[in-house]
């Protein structure tokens, strides 16, 4: 199905796959250092509704141009003079968008660089793992701005560095980069090629059978929202379904047969 990769109608990212299922999906508005307009995130929406049925095995998100994603359309936002209800909208859409990632059960594996600020940073934090370069710096200045987030950053930065770190980026706009970002949290990877790398991600994601992707991507996730109870009892549903799925017989076989390979460090 992701033969049908071209059926998409979008104007501001762009897609392709490869023969492996590895979908990239390309923010490509460098020219706005690929701010996030409504039309944006109704795309975003679309695409990540839709891949993950497509039979997308991993996902890498990266952008065209310097800058990974400048956050909400200022621009925009000045220009609509929106009333309260109507950015609580906006939010309600972006909010579609980024749990469409978080929740879709395929491993998403964002290529940052440049600025990866505001709306940016909820972007990035909705993918499953965030792989840095020298390039990529980390922020959150809607305090400057006269703002609040409203993509998610209340929940998945203060998840990412903490409460009180969050609160201090808003507060100050303080930028965090290379190994301090990796050391807050804020990125899983800190290398020379970030877009290299996350593809290297995704092609070892891309392995699992797509069930144990689907509950790696989706469950620890929907757990976290639960109490500690029910996200034992949960789990443990979870594991019932994958943990008997007939690819994991034949990989545990493997290991009994001393033909899987072992986990050592490299
Ligand atoms: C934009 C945006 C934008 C650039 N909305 N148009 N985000 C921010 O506060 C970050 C705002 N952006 C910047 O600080 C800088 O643009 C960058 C450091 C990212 C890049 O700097 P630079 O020198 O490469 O580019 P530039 O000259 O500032 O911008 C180039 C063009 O992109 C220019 O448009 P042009 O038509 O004049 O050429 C800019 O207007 C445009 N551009 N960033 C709109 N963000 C759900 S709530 C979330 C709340 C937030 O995200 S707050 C954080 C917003």
């Amino acid at each position: 199905m992701l033969d049908k990769i071209d059926s998409f109608e979008i104007e501001n990212l762009m897609l392709s796959a490869d023969e492996n299922g590895i979908v990239q999906v390309v923010l490509s508005r460098a020219e706005k250092r690929n701010a996030l307009n409504a039309q944006t995130i109704e795309e975003l929406i679309e695409v990540f509704s839709r891949l993950p049925r497509m039979g997308a095995r991993a996902i890498v998100l990266k952008a065209e141009g310097d800058h990974f994603c400048a956050g909400l359309d200022l621009i925009e936002h000045h220009n609509e003079q929106r009333r309260p209800e109507e950015f609580m909208h906006v939010c309600l859409r972006w909010h579609e968008a980024f749990n469409k990632m978080e929740y879709g059960g395929v491993p998403i594996i964002a290529a940052l660089k440049g600025a990866v600020v505001g709306g940016g940073l909820e972007l990035a934090s909705s993918a499953h793992v965030r792989v840095a370069d020298q390039s990529t710096y980390f922020a959150l200045p809607e305090g400057q701005r006269g703002l609040f987030t409203g993509g998610g950053a209340t929940i998945r930065v203060a998840d990412l560095v903490g409460k009180a770190r969050m609160i201090d980026m808003m507060l100050t706009g303080r930028v965090y980069k290379e190994q301090e970002a990796l050391d807050v949290g804020l990125c899983q990877y800190l290398v020379e090629d970030s877009e290299a790398m996350a593809m290297k991600v995704a092609r070892a994601a891309a392995e699992n059978p797509v069930l144990s992707n689907f509950a790696i991507c989706s469950a620890i996730s929907h757990m976290q929202n639960m109490s500690a109870l029910d996200a034992a009892y949960s789990e443990a549903v979870v594991a019932g379904i994958v943990n008997t799925q007939p690819e994991s017989n034949a990989r545990l076989e493997a290991f009994a047969n001393k033909t899987a390979p072992r986990t050592r460090p490299t």
